[in-house]
């Protein structure tokens, strides 16, 4: 500590006072340019040129002084309220923030998101246009925000942890475009009101216990929305709140700092010091930044002044962070009067410029699309009254969407009864597929590094190869996956010391270390996060949730955070996590779990894996590896027991995604399922071949994506007759299965009886064996469709 002192002394000594005002008034700048671009934004919502407006009016200060500290190499897992942290590290343009508030959905104007987010909602790219991650260190990192207040917490905290992975784990230290060393420090910014979230208080418990470099800063303006800090936090003081989190000397834990929001000078001082010491020592920080405001409130949909008492606006006005900074520059003689108002009144005009700018270059394509438009539908218009009133209505717009232009052109096509469209169809489809590139693209990885253009390799086998238990296959797979991929990391709740709760990893820890093969604390959530932040930094995490029901603990990160990401950047950034977790049958209200249409549902985005044994789960294993998509595997918790012939080839083998097996051919009736459920239907077809009855068994392999080659209908075409069975739900799973056969693959035209679906009840199944078998779909259930369909 104290050498760090004294050398800040030096420093700021050896900063001659013109280097020091200059910085002053650049950092007095761009709090201009922010505020005036929050002033001009909310009026371009005002008047409809764009649709909602949310800003960072009110945290300019505080954002320029700690964006001062945010270094190349170094990660932010933010929110709404950074703008002005975005400008001064150099990061985002204000043009860039207009076209973002326009929904340009040219990436080149809107970079962050390509008009998919709304307004201050940031990123930076990650990876290459073939998935090859970039030199993210020697650039600054944004990793994209999302929307729900505090999901950046746990992404936060796995960014700040890959740091620490690259620090400790040997055999990283080569990768020097993807960590110097472990040094960087993940900025991640929270708004006082979202600290009652679960995810913070989960997120600051684990960055105590791991030590991470992770700087966390609460933007404290008093309200979330409508609804003040004293119905938010104990005490009021989120700082106050987390005290018990202090690291003492001989603990770990966080550091707490308090700041005022609005004191420049007195920000840089400690920020400087305390992120270097974080940087150094991977203690992680929370600086509550106090005394914000909010000059308009907190975003375009209402006004602050319907729950703000008189008192509190007029304090607002008065501890404005702008009007103190200037204050204080007058006090220091830092400038004059005249030289702000110089800086000032250029903030207008380039703020103005800017949106200028910003606003033509979303207008003018969409614009050439109503001319182009107009042009062709003048071609055939005439004595056709209504493509007349279709060009005067499109002429009329003054702020025309591409929606408009789409609609004139279909309903021309649809209803104009012109007899010579054939141009005009022509543009449609042309502009279709623009469209469908500007908003649809980028759900998964598209390029060479999508899971879907992994070569499949079937596994091999020795003439005399073992049968070894499920558990054994994975266990000696992980083993040699570790020799070969240092990049792979695997945490989860009892995955460490005694290798997982069925003992995939048993014996591994010894063998590759702490650093890499480890437990956790039983935080779905932040487990979730850890294997965010590790992905996003090139790294390989399988993260596991110990038992399928308690997905839902760690579900919410998944379905907003990961499989919205690579979507969200438009393919700028990719997170290629494996969530690892075991399901199905056993036993009881919460072992039993097989929320499958839950999880298909939410999880568009990642694939889902549901292989019926563990030699299937290895093959997609190898496959997910080789791809920078993000998938859950679902592995059968009562599989682990049961003997698996041993593949000899068991990290080269890949089973491809999409793919389903014929498990046993037949011909009268198709039998489609997954996972465990297949034992339950094998058994059942022992007694049908008894009766004669001969069924096709096809095993899906993966839920997400769904049979990709419509291999289910090849099956369908010569039996006529199809059940759909699993454990889920009604109308869970089976019925998306359902629906994939019947209408995507237009199965129905197949079809001599009725399809039928077998699941498990609404409910979830007792306790013990009967439990199971009367909740859970059965041999016998699956016996007695089946005759009756051929009875039909
Ligand atoms: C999970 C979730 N719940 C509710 C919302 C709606 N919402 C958006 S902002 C906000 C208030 C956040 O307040 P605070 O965290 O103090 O941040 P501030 O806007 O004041 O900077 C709310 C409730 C949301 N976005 N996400
Ligand atoms: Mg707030």
């Amino acid at each position: 500590m104290d050498t760090n002192q004294v050398s800040e002394e030096n420093l700021l000594e050896n900063l001659s006072f013109d280097k020091f005002r200059q910085e002053v008034l650049k950092d007095y700048k761009i709090v201009c340019e922010s505020r005036e671009t929050s002033l001009l934004s909310r009026k371009e919502v005002l008047t409809g040129k764009a649709k909602f407006g949310i800003f960072g009016d009110g945290k300019e200060v505080a954002q320029v002084a700690v964006a001062k500290f945010f270094m190349p190499g170094d990660f932010r897992s933010g929110y709404y309220r950074d703008q002005t942290f975005m400008f001064a590290g150099g990061i985002a343009t204000v043009e860039q923030f207009f076209s973002q508030l326009y929904a340009d959905p040219d990436i080149n104007n809107e970079p962050f998101s390509a008009g998919r987010q709304m307004n201050a909602h940031f990123a930076t790219k990650f990876v290459d246009e073939n998935g090859e991650w970039l030199d993210l260190v020697n650039r600054k990192n944004i990793s994209a925000d999302i929307a729900p207040t505090s999901g950046q917490m746990p992404r936060g905290l796995g960014l700040a942890f890959a740091s620490k992975v690259f620090r400790e784990v040997e055999g990283l230290q080569h990768l020097e475009t993807l960590s110097d060393n472990g040094n960087e420090v993940c900025f991640c910014t929270i708004g006082d009101s979202a600290t009652s979230e679960g995810h913070f208080w989960e997120t600051m418990n684990a960055a105590g216990v791991l030590q991470i470099p992770l700087a966390v800063f609460v933007w404290d303006d008093g309200y979330g929305i409508s609804v003040p800090k004293e119905y938010q936090t104990t005490k009021s003081s989120i700082s106050k709140a987390l005290s018990g989190l202090q690291k003492k000397e001989d603990t770990n834990g966080i550091n707490i700092y308090r700041l005022k929001g609005w004191d420049y000078a007195g920000m840089c001082e400690i920020l400087d010091e305390a992120i270097k010491n974080i940087r150094e020592t991977h203690t992680p920080a929370l600086f509550h930044v106090e005394e914000l405001t909010q000059p308009q409130g907190h975003s375009t949909s209402g006004s602050h002044e319907r729950y703000k008492s008189a008192a509190r606006l007029a304090w607002e006005k008065e501890w404005d962070g702008k009007k103190q900074m200037r204050e204080w520059i007058l006090a220091n003689s830092l400038a004059d009067e005249d030289e702000l108002n110089d800086i000032e009144d250029n903030a207008k005009v380039f703020v103005k410029e800017s949106k200028q700018s910003a606003w033509e270059k979303y207008i003018n394509p969409i614009k050439e699309q109503v001319q182009q438009t107009i042009s062709l539908l003048q071609k055939i218009a005439a004595g056709n009254p209504f493509i007349e009133t279709c060009i005067k209505d499109l002429s009329s717009l003054r702020e025309p969407v591409r929606r408009d232009v789409m609609k004139t052109l279909a309903s021309v096509i649809d209803i104009s009864s012109a007899s010579d469209v054939q141009e005009v169809k022509d543009y449609y489809e042309k502009l279709l597929k623009e469209n469908k590139e500007l908003f649809d693209s980028d759900l998964y990885n598209e390029g060479p590094k999508s899971a879907l253009k992994v070569q499949p390799v079937a596994a091999t086998f020795h003439e005399d190869a073992e049968y070894v238990n499920g558990f054994e296959i994975l266990n000696r797979y992980f083993d040699e996956l570790f020799a070969n991929n240092k990049k792979v990391i695997a945490f989860g709740e009892d995955l460490g010391k005694i290798g997982d709760v069925n003992q995939g990893f048993s014996g591994l820890q010894e063998k590759y270390g702490k650093e890499r093969i480890f437990d956790t604390g039983i935080r779905e959530l932040t487990i979730m996060g850890q294997g965010i932040g590790l992905a996003l930094r090139g790294l390989r995490p399988i993260a596991e949730i110990q038992y399928l029901d308690y997905l839902l603990f760690g579900l919410q990160p998944l379905s907003d955070d990961v499989c919205t990401t690579h979507f969200r950047t438009k393919g700028q950034q990719s997170v290629p996590l494996i969530i690892r977790t075991r399901g199905h049958r056993l036993e009881g209200i919460w072992h039993s779990g097989s929320p499958m249409g839950m999880i298909i549902n939410a999880l568009r985005g990642m694939y889902v894996c549901v292989p019926r044994n563990m030699t299937q789960a290895v093959g997609m294993y190898n496959t997910l590896l080789e791809s920078n998509d993000p998938a859950l595997m679902v592995e059968c918790l009562n599989g682990y027991r049961l003997k698996e012939k041993l593949p000899s080839n068991l990290i080269e083998y890949k089973v491809p995604l999409g793919v389903p097996e014929i498990i046993k051919e037949g011909t009268d009736i198709t039998v489609v399922s997954y996972g465990s459920t297949l034992r339950i239907v094998m058994e059942a077809t022992e007694t049908l071949d008894k009766l004669n009855i001969s069924c096709e068994v096809i095993d899906v392999q993966t839920l997400l994506p769904f049979d990709l080659n419509h291999s289910i209908l090849d099956s369908l075409k010569k039996t006529n007759r199809i059940v759909f069975i699993d454990e889920d739900v009604p109308g869970g799973a089976s019925a998306y299965m359902f629906n994939k056969v019947m209408e995507e693959q237009g199965g129905y035209r197949w079809l001599d009886v009725s399809p039928r679906t077998i699941t498990a009840k609404d409910h979830r199944p007792s306790y013990g064996s009967d439990g199971d078998y009367f909740s859970k779909p059965n041999s016998e259930d699956v016996v007695r469709v089946a005759r009756k369909m051929m009875e039909e």
